[in-house]
């Protein structure tokens, strides 16, 4: 089964994103009809601990997952950058989740456009509380694993 993996600081919102997109793939399928169910694909959504705890299972996480979901909550974010190559490196996808967006004023479109312009990749906002960009996130993962 494919491996979708969820990375980011302690607090970052990884396991309320996780169960924000869980919730999301029970609605969606729910609408699926009975002929259709076995066309949906499965995957394994991955918790880990923090990539800033020493030891983190993060490390051994990142060998095994398809698409690699990088959280970032602040503009401090030079760990989260190195995760990236690191993740791009095993051959992961990375798409990159400003999170928890619900608390910045502006959704967190200038942290956003700031990653953007370092990483040169598109960045999503998502807020877990609100479910903001959370059925965007979730498209955008199934695009990936169809890459
Ligand atoms: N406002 C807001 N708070 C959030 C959101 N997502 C998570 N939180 C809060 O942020 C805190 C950390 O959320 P978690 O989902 O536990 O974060 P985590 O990255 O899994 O944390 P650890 O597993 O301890 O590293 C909790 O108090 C959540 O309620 C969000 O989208 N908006
Ligand atoms: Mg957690």
């Amino acid at each position: 089964m494919k491996q979708v993996g969820i990375f980011g600081k302690r607090k970052s919102g990884k396991s309320a994103l996780m169960y924000a997109l869980t919730r999301q793939k029970i609605i969606q399928d729910a609408s699926f009809s009975a002929m259709e169910i076995s066309g949906v694909t499965k995957v394994m959504l991955v918790d880990t601990v923090g990539v800033d705890v020493e030891g983190s299972t993060a490390e051994k996480s990142a060998q095994s997952v398809e698409v690699a979901l990088m959280l970032i909550t602040d503009d401090s974010f030079e760990l989260e950058l190195g995760w990236i190559s690191k993740l791009r490196k095993g051959g992961s996808s990375v798409i990159v989740v400003i999170s928890r967006a619900d608390l910045f004023a502006d959704g967190g479109a200038a942290l956003a456009a700031a990653v953007e312009e370092i990483s040169g990749q598109k960045v999503l906002c998502v807020s877990a509380e609100t479910g903001a960009g959370v059925a965007e996130l979730d498209e955008e993962i199934n695009r990936r694993l169809k890459e």
